[in-house]
């Protein structure tokens, strides 16, 4: 069985186990903070970071993108990066949009005033950090509803890694506290609808230990 080294507030591990939940591929798990570097994780990645998947058929498997298209390559049920060559690119643009921007701009500079702050330096947040990181959370917000004014799903018609990705950074972000619909309706439903999803629905009661979630956290009347 494969075994995903993880820790819980880690938006690219979120990415993988709701990706693995959808394609129905068994996992176990196993706890890892990059920032302890403990050999363990060393060993299997040498950069050092969360997620890694390990498995006896092969691998280590490292990063979340690369883990997704392996999964979709090799497990037909529910495709994931789309069909045809255009439409795989803009699953793909999502994809990254959310893992380096989003991330780099909100849910980063969230977990290291909220999370890491907290829980590993002992610090109180940095209120000014906050405020920017909201108010890029905020534009990130408002293209996901531009995106939802034409297309059901963000990439286009169909549920894909995009979805996957966004709901992945947008949870974290709702754990810390940092997230609110307001002003963005679709934004909204198109959440609702994603937190429904099983492979999502799982996830939700992990807590990370140390710090609690706000109570609409895994609510899915939010
Ligand atoms: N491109 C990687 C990014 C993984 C990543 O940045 N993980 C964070 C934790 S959520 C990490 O390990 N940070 C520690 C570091 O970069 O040293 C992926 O998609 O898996």
């Amino acid at each position: 069985m494969w075994t995903l080294h993880q820790f819980p507030l880690c938006p690219f591990s979120r990415k993988v186990r709701i990706l693995l939940a959808e394609k129905d591929v068994e996992f176990a798990m196993q706890l890892a903070y990059p920032w302890e570097k403990s050999d363990e994780l060393m060993d299997l990645n040498r950069a050092g970071q969360t997620p890694v998947l390990s498995g006896e058929r092969g691998g280590p498997l490292v990063d979340s993108t690369v883990i997704a298209e392996y999964f979709d390559e090799t497990v037909q049920k529910s495709p994931l990066m789309g069909s045809g060559a255009s439409a795989r690119a803009e699953v793909r643009r999502l994809t990254i949009w959310f893992d380096q921007k989003c991330y780099a701009e909100a849910v980063n500079p969230l977990l290291l005033e909220r999370m890491y702050k907290r829980l590993v330096l002992r610090q109180p947040p940095d209120a000014r950090m906050l405020r920017v990181a909201g108010q890029a959370l905020a534009q990130h917000l408002d293209y996901i509803e531009y995106l939802l004014g034409e297309r059901r799903w963000l990439a286009g018609g169909s549920f894909s890694l995009a979805d996957i990705s966004a709901a992945a950074h947008l949870s974290v972000a709702d754990y810390l506290g940092g997230l609110s619909f307001d002003g963005y309706p679709d934004a909204k439903t198109w959440y609702s609808t994603i937190k429904s999803r099983p492979s999502v629905r799982r996830l939700l009661p992990d807590r990370m230990e140390g710090l609690s979630p706000p109570q609409h956290y895994d609510k899915l009347d939010f």
